[in-house]
């Protein structure tokens, strides 16, 4: 069976660590796409040079050409640009919209067959105007939020309830912003609920409160301490954990911002949501029941995306 080739456009923090994790994990050879000349090229060959040292059989190029993703059968997107001080949310969008148009189109001419993971912010909007751009099937492009920020929100739970990271399981739903949804009624640790685990007295409703604000803060607060960037390392196995699902037709239970036909009472909407991802790409959306409370969490960050998408369209009126 030849081996499973994967392109990642966009040669920056995350898209090397991407390609780092998928040449450790033999998922596959890895193209790096950039429009800087020489980024890709130098980070393919330094990757290319952990090889013998790991002893992994992945072949790793960097490209400034879109031709050379031809026959892709994943494709990580993280091009773009990350906010500058001084400048606007809106700005953003413009910038980045731009970024998904040029990406899109590139997909489509050489890739179009590829399952895509979209991960540049604005998340929600980005993975919705990457799919406008590039005509693929909705079920072949999703977003990546849900991984990163259900780790977060297991992360912060299994240091507070002093147990390994291993035996925790939580979903936050919803857009990926300040407005996302972790859900608490399905986080558990080896199956007991967290409300379980208060009521024993292991924590209390307070720290459940503060770590629930930390989670959704939980990019933020990395950006405040890098100061020059953004997280990276998490994301990336994040994405990769989803590529993966689909490059082995893992048949995973994820949470990642899909196409949405009705499910949750949303729709023509991408935002995050738990997908059951195999070698179908989208297999199917999990439509789990929520408390009142949940539903209108999810209500706040679904207009939230709505809004962005309202944006989205006052820049580009090909939208
Ligand atoms: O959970 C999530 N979805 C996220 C999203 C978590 C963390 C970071 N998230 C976003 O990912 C972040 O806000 C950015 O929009 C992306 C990428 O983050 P990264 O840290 O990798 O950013 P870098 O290091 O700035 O890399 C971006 C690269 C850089 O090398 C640019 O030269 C390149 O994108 N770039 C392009 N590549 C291809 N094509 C075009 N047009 C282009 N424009 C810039």
């Amino acid at each position: 069976m030849a081996r499973k080739k994967i392109a990642l456009i966009g040669a920056g923090n995350i898209g090397g660590t991407l390609a780092h994790l998928a040449a450790l994990k033999e998922l596959g050879d890895v193209v790096l796409f950039d429009v800087v000349e020489g980024v890709p090229q130098g980070k393919a060959l330094d990757l290319s040079q952990c090889g013998p040292v790991e002893r992994f059989d992945a072949k790793i190029t960097g490209t400034n050409d879109y031709a050379d993703i031809q026959g892709s059968d994943v494709i990580i997107v993280t091009a773009g640009v990350a906010r500058k001080p001084g400048m606007s949310r809106d700005d953003l969008l413009g910038i980045n919209l731009k970024v998904m148009k040029a990406v899109g189109e590139g997909i489509k001419a050489n890739a179009p067959d590829a399952f895509v993971i979209c991960i540049t912010n604005p998340l929600d909007a980005m993975v919705w105007a990457l799919r406008e751009f590039s005509g693929l099937p909705h079920q072949k492009i999703v977003g990546m939020a849900g991984v990163l920020d259900s780790a977060r929100f297991s992360h912060f739970l299994a240091d507070e309830f002093n147990v390994s990271v291993k035996d925790v399981n939580t979903f936050v739903l919803g857009g990926h912003g300040d407005t996302m949804v972790p859900v608490l009624e399905y986080s558990t640790i080896s199956g007991i609920p967290v409300s379980d685990l208060i009521a024993m007295g292991l924590s209390t409703q307070e720290k459940i409160d503060a770590i629930v604000k930390r989670t959704r803060g939980g990019g933020g607060e990395i950006v405040a301490l890098l100061k020059t960037g953004s997280a990276f390392y998490a994301p990336a196995t994040s994405a990769i954990a989803m590529a993966e699902a689909y490059l082995r037709d893992q048949k995973r239970i994820l949470p990642a911002a899909a196409y949405l036909t009705g499910q949750y009472g949303i729709d023509d909407l991408y935002v995050g949501v738990p997908v059951l991802f195999g070698a179908g790409g989208v297999e199917k959306i999990i439509e789990v029941r929520l408390s009142d409370e949940a539903k209108g969490n999810l209500q706040v960050s679904v207009d939230a995306v709505k809004e962005l998408l309202v944006a989205c369209k006052g820049i580009d009126s090909s939208l």
